[in-house]
């Protein structure tokens, strides 16, 4: 009721992806002395995760941590699955879980924020306990407007001529993705996202509001059509509230630094807008022979480098040799020039860094939104899931360049090393596009200072937070 002080209950869930939105909403809200629950669910899929829920716990003792523990998945029962997938639905399968942990919590939990993963899991139990349920949508509004017409889409298929056969997808309002553009696992309706993906976009009408980590100025038009009910009439409130700031105290606050000296010096004695950050994110590891094409063309392209190169897709599996992945010799030749690390840097803080020229990038929607703040432009070579999504919404918004015919999830044609130093080339020297950038930056700003349209969703969310 009105009369108790607001206790948020967070339930994240797995991918440093996913993480990322939510721990900064969480920091943001610890800063501001709202009452925090964050449900931990322990041991975590990456290692890098752990490490990150411990920061978190450590910057902000206030936070409360209450464990859950998950209980086993049958994996065999799935074949071949993404190791975050099969974690999401442990999760969708452990949700029962939460009943006792909201209902025994002191002081009362007066709303709950989840990941969009669990959605249609954690608002029924919401319903049932009469608690507000928002939900955190960790990527692009674009990708959001395609979670809510999805569900609506596949239902018409079943009344075309090819039922179950999925094509371009046209989202009334934003445009049309085409099928070879959509996440691979939409293309099967059977498959385990793909239903997870449906009843999260179905049960989504029934949140209290969406948060996103995006502005309104870098993706007009879905927001439009999802706030003005074209999509599905009824929609929630969108919350557009980034681009959220890193939670990090320490080495995040000062702005230009890797968290790392010897990265710090090596960038300090790079020429302005000269080096090219080369990094695919958490959750993707390219191949051998792919990763020997990128250095390659890391190697001929003439620009100083900075890579950070994962060989599988969880990291506690990746003890593979730096040397041995990248060829003889090749570290050697390349010394000073560029930097090759396996390791941890703070990506947020580093594209801020003057020397940082262009950013070839996965897609994932933090760092596309991360480089926009940082005014870097961004060339997307999209892995997996909604990566090829983002890169259509990253280029419609003036922030990066996309390398449509790349292969990517599932396909095997190898992209030369040739192909990609061309393509660096290319938008290093195209000042239209960093023209562009340098406006995104500037509205990004804009978007989160005094009066800017996320810091008054902020401002209006807390307010309805605080009844
Ligand atoms: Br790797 C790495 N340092 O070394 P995305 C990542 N990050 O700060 P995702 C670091 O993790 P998918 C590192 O700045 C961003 O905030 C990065 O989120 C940070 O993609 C976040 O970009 C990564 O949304 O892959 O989750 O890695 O999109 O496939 O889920």
């Amino acid at each position: 009721g009105a009369y108790d002080a607001p206790h948020v209950l967070f339930i994240p869930s797995a991918g440093i992806g996913h993480l990322t939105p939510v721990f900064r909403v969480i920091a943001g809200f610890s800063s501001r002395g709202i009452d925090v629950s964050v449900v931990t669910v322990l041991p975590t899929v990456s290692a890098a995760e752990m490490d990150y829920f411990n920061g978190l716990f450590a910057d902000y003792p206030g936070v409360r941590r209450v464990d859950m523990h998950l209980l086993p998945l049958d994996a065999s029962e799935f074949t071949s699955e993404d190791p975050f997938f099969l974690r999401w639905e442990a999760l969708r399968r452990s949700v029962h879980l939460l009943r006792p942990i909201i209902t025994n919590a002191a002081p009362r939990i007066t709303a709950i924020i989840t990941d969009i993963t669990l959605t249609s899991c954690v608002i029924p139990i919401a319903k049932e306990l009469d608690v507000p349920c928002h939900v955190l949508f960790p990527t692009a509004a674009t990708m959001l407007s395609l979670n809510a017409y999805y569900p609506g889409y596949l239902e018409q298929l079943k009344g075309g001529p090819a039922p179950g056969v999925v094509g371009d997808v046209d989202i009334p309002g934003v445009f049309r993705v085409p099928r070879s553009a959509l996440p691979p696992a939409l293309l099967d309706v059977n498959k385990l996202f793909t239903k997870q993906f449906i009843d999260n976009g179905r049960e989504m009408v029934r949140a209290d509001g969406v948060l996103v980590n995006t502005f309104d100025a870098v993706e007009p038009a879905p927001l439009t059509a999802l706030r003005g009910g074209k999509i599905v009439p009824g929609y929630p409130p969108v919350y557009t509230i980034g681009p959220l700031k890193s939670h990090a105290t320490k080495a995040g606050d000062k702005a230009g630094g890797a968290g790392d000296a010897l990265l710090d010096e090596w960038l300090g004695q790079q020429r302005a807008r000269s080096v090219v950050y080369v990094a695919f994110g958490n959750r993707s590891a390219a191949r051998l022979d792919q990763i020997r094409e990128i250095a390659a063309d890391l190697e001929a392209c003439g620009y100083p480098f900075l890579w950070v190169l994962k060989t599988t897709k969880v990291d506690r599996e990746d003890d593979a040799e730096l040397a041995e992945v990248l060829g003889d010799g090749y570290l050697e030749r390349v010394k000073g020039r560029g930097t090759v690390t396996k390791g941890w840097v703070e990506q947020e803080a580093l594209l801020k860094h003057p020397a940082v020229g262009m950013f070839v990038s996965h897609g994932g929607w933090n760092s596309a939104l991360e480089a926009s703040s940082a005014g870097v432009p961004l060339l997307v070579w999209p892995q997996l899931g909604d990566h090829r999504v983002n890169a259509m919404a990253a280029v419609s918004a003036g922030i990066g360049a996309w390398a449509e015919h790349w292969s990517w999830d599932g396909e095997d044609t190898l992209v030369t090393g040739q192909d990609i130093a061309d393509k660096v080339k290319e938008v290093m020297a195209d000042e239209k596009l960093r023209a562009s950038v340098a406006v995104a930056r500037k509205e990004a700003a804009k978007a989160v200072a005094e009066g800017g349209t996320s810091y008054r969703n902020m401002h209006d969310f807390i307010a309805k937070l605080k009844g």
